[in-house]
């Protein structure tokens, strides 16, 4: 056994191109993900969607499988909503989108993840204005969500996709800066493998502060396909004594099926035979 459990990313509609493996219907996704040995699904949904908690608290128990996460990510691709819009009427729903999210991540027991739904600093935008602006929603929101007994999963993304947080050292440095003591770092071996100098340094540094991990190859395709040494990222992750998920969001090639089953048998086969010392 080893400190983490494994999750994988889910959405109930998404193209072959997202690095989403599984889709259909949420409850079938949980119980295969299950079968296939992982611990949970991570959702990507909008705010309004409707869980049956009941069915998901019976499941949980039945050891069939369970939700590790809420990803806000549609508030902004779908809703066109996100913190830092213009806009002022726009920047409000995105709150309000947020607290949905937290609000239905108090019911289940999980996090969400917060990445593009902050929104960008416009290309002719004051960084130093945005960041204050987006200072002053985060404080809200980790105040919001830290009453409610959920963590505020902040995702370090590459800058070809946003240009906020896309190193674990801005993002700790923006935690401690406004006492955010709700929100964590969200990192992802994708976008570290483009932003990190030294990935196994940027874990390190998060330590206690890490709250979640994403997991592709170096393509993003699954674990175990390119280049990435998962032996020693989760020998990193191990030597933190991380404890929150690891979470497969990969490509699904060769098929969704596939790219599931063989990124937890690599990463299984990858874990630190040490773990406990
Ligand atoms: C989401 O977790 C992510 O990593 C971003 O690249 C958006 O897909
Ligand atoms: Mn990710």
């Amino acid at each position: 056994m080893c400190t983490w459990k494994y999750g994988i990313s889910f959405a109930e509609s998404t193209p072959l191109t997202a690095p989403l493996p599984l889709d259909g219907d949420l409850y079938q996704a949980i119980k295969k993900a299950a079968r296939l040995g992982y611990d949970a699904v991570e959702v990507h949904t909008r705010e309004s969607f409707s869980f049956d908690f009941q069915r998901l608290e019976q499941m949980k128990e039945a050891g069939e499988g369970c939700i590790c996460a809420l990803v806000t990510g549609r508030l902004y691709t779908e809703g066109g909503l996100s913190l830092l819009d213009n806009n002022s009427d726009v920047a409000a729903a995105a709150m309000g989108g947020f607290q949905s999210y937290i609000d239905k991540a108090q019911r289940l027991g999980v996090d969400i993840v917060l990445g593009w739904a902050k929104g960008n600093v416009p290309p002719d935008g004051d960084r130093k204005e945005y960041l204050a602006r987006l200072a002053e929603k985060m404080r809200l929101l980790d105040a919001y969500a830290g009453s409610r007994g959920v963590r505020i999963l902040t995702e370090v993304i590459n800058h070809y996709e946003t240009n906020l947080f896309n190193t674990a050292r801005e993002t700790l440095r923006f935690f401690a800066e406004n006492a955010l003591d709700h929100c964590y770092v969200h990192l992802d071996t994708y976008h570290m493998g483009l932003e990190e100098l030294d990935p196994y340094a940027a874990i390190r540094l998060c330590g206690k502060r890490l709250g979640y991990f994403h997991v592709s190859d170096n393509t993003r395709r699954y674990p175990g396909s390119g280049q990435f040494d998962f032996r020693r990222i989760l020998a990193t992750l191990a030597e933190i004594r991380y404890q929150g998920y690891v979470t497969v969001e990969c490509i699904p090639e060769p098929s969704r099926d596939t790219a599931a089953e063989r990124a937890i048998a690599y990463l299984k086969a990858c874990e630190p035979m040490d773990w406990q010392i």
